[in-house]
Parts: C-alpha cells; sequence; structure tokens
C-alpha cells in the first residue's frame, strides 16, 4: 500500500542514533497543515511547585522516541498508513512569564487546530494542560481520561498562586473547558495535603480511581468504566507519567511509590480505541532526574501508544 502520507526515517537504511531527533523519526514542519495528527512539543514547566525539569521533557522524548517502529505489536494498528502525522517542533514558550507562556501555549494549540490536525503533546508540567484545553474546548466543554498519581484539582498554592501543576483541571472546570461528569482520574495515591482535599473534585462529579481499585479490578474492567463515562463525546487524554510507578519512571518531578507498572499503562492506552480523541498530552517527564532514559522511553512509548488509537479513529471517521 502506497501513501502520501509522512513516515519515518526508515531505521533499515539509516540507524536510529543517527541524525537530529523528531518525534518518531518524522519531517519536522513549520506548520501542520495538511497533517491529521501533529506531534508537538511544549518545553515549560514553569507550573512546577517542587522539582523542576520537565521543560527538558520534549527534547528527550524526542531523543528515545527514535526507538518506536511502525506497527503497534498487539492492536497491528500502523498509525503513519492511517494517518497523516508529523512533528511541528515547540511551543515558543517564555521560561520566565507564566501568564504570557499560557497564552504562547493556547496560541500554539489553537494554530493546529485551526490547521485541521489534533495535537498530540510531549510536555512539559501538568499545567501546560490548561492552555491546551482552552484552545480544544473552545467551542464546547470536552471529557478527560486522565492518568496521574495526583488528583490536580487543588485550589492554590504559595499564599493564593492559581495557576500550578497541582492545579489544572480545577481551572479548566472553572473556565468551562471540561465537563466534571465526563472525567475519570485512574492511578491516584500518595499522601494528601489534608484529608478533604479530593472533596471538591468529587462534589463536582469527577470519577476518581484510586490506585487500590485498579489493581482490585485490572485494566479492562477499570477501562470499560471510563470508556463510559467519556462517552461518544469529544474527549481529551492526558498522561501524567508519575502515574507509572517511580521505579520505571523516576524522571519526574513528584514520584509516588505504588504505581502503575508500564505494561499496565499501556494496556489501558490500548483500551482507549474507539474513543473520540479531541487531543492527548504525556506530561511530567523530567530528564535531569532521569536515569539512563527509562522516563523518557515509558513517555516516549505512550505517546506511541496514544498515536496509534488516535489514528484509528481518524482513519476510521474518514
Ligand atoms: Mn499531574
Amino acid at each position: 500500500m502506497t501513501s502520501d502520507f509522512y513516515q519515518p526515517v526508515d531505521a533499515g537504511l539509516i540507524p536510529r542514533f543517527a541524525g537530529p531527533a523528531t518525534f518518531m523519526r518524522l519531517p519536522l514542519l513549520t506548520s501542520a497543515k495538511g497533517l491529521d495528527i501533529a506531534l508537538v512539543g511544549i518545553p515549560w514547566d514553569g507550573g512546577t511547585t517542587n522539582r523542576a525539569g520537565a521543560r527538558h521533557g520534549p527534547r528527550e522524548l524526542r531523543n528515545q522516541s527514535s526507538l518506536m517502529r511502525k506497527v503497534h505489536h498487539v492492536s497491528k494498528i500502523e498509525p503513519f498508513k492511517l494517518a497523516n502525522i508529523a512533528d511541528v517542533g515547540d511551543i515558543t514558550v517564555n521560561p520566565i512569564d507564566l501568564m504570557l507562556a499560557l497564552k504562547q501555549m493556547e496560541d500554539g494549540i489553537a494554530n493546529i487546530l485551526d490547521a485541521g490536525a489534533l495535537p498530540l503533546i510531549g510536555g512539559g508540567d501538568h499545567l501546560t494542560t490548561l492552555p491546551v484545553l482552552r484552545a480544544v474546548a473552545k467551542s464546547r466543554p470536552v471529557g478527560l481520561i486522565h492518568f496521574d498519581a495526583h488528583s490536580d484539582t487543588n485550589d492554590s498554592y504559595f499564599d493564593g498562586q492559581r495557576f500550578t501543576h497541582g492545579t489544572p483541571f480545577r481551572r479548566a472546570i472553572e473556565e468551562g473547558l471540561l465537563d466534571p461528569k465526563r472525567m475519570v482520574q485512574i492511578g491516584i495515591r500518595g499522601s494528601l495535603y489534608s484529608a478533604d482535599e479530593h472533596d471538591w473534585a468529587k462534589e463536582q462529579g469527577i470519577r476518581i480511581i484510586y490506585m487500590e481499585e485498579f489493581t482490585r479490578r485490572g485494566p479492562e474492567d477499570v477501562m470499560a468504566e471510563a470508556r463510559a463515562i467519556a462517552g461518544d463525546g469529544a474527549t481529551y487524554v492526558s498522561f501524567d507519567i508519575d502515574s507509572i510507578d517511580p521505579s520505571m519512571a523516576p524522571g519526574t518531578g513528584t514520584p509516588e511509590i505504588g504505581g502503575f507498572l508500564t505494561r499496565e499503562a499501556q494496556a489501558m492506552v490500548r483500551l482507549l480505541e474507539g474513543v473520540n480523541i479531541v487531543g492527548a498530552d504525556v506530561v511530567e517527564v523530567a530528564p535531569p532526574f532521569d536515569v539512563g532514559g527509562m522516563t523518557a522511553i515509558a513517555g516516549a512509548t505512550m505517546m506511541f501508544e496514544l498515536l496509534c488509537v488516535m489514528a484509528k479513529r481518524v482513519a476510521d471517521s474518514r
């Protein structure tokens, strides 16, 4: 089958360690015009409350994504045959001016959407998801399937600061970007600031599936519920790498033990097949805390898993 779609550099001709690193070894474009899915980096961690470093995530995700091949080994999905996909580079973000950075991220994602492509983002800390949602959910609230150790629905930090990587989903609900009744958070765990920390989220109608419940039920059962919560409507998928156990993904700002195995996370993302995904991200990969690139390869692999289900949906909707 021949195709006019962009293809990764052929690893049979040019070895994986050669050449400039782009997401999935795809061409680097200056615009998303003509693409179905745009792979884009947001190198910014200005919302991080503790250990910074996710600003370096996109570059290392690109590097490790050179290990991805063309065909998914379980679903046999071939994303680069099903959809036109390329790397559109990084959104330029001011590392000092938080409010300006949020505007730059929103505008950058809006440009991708205006070109007719779906964004698949390599972050960046989790506050990057807020401006992304401002662009993606501009015309209507969307659902959210959210993998994370943390709910990220706190109100504020440091004497009233409302924009941090612990607050994006509270802001997004307040701004009408997310329908909390179509939101599910999976893998939540770790010590809390206070016993009532998740009460606000639950009062909004968010379904929180704590790690202990996931362990009891397993990926198939949990994802059947997640798909039912998201329904047929437009849904965003946000994957925080700290949902994975730090023994497998130590390079992140807020590690919490007792997390997903990488294979459990992969199984869950595969079960997103058919969901009406309008954008997705992998966030909080912080290379300064990584060990031998193992967190970045987990992140790059999750991006490939997401790319497969997104490309399949694009092709099926054509
Ligand atoms: Mn998070």
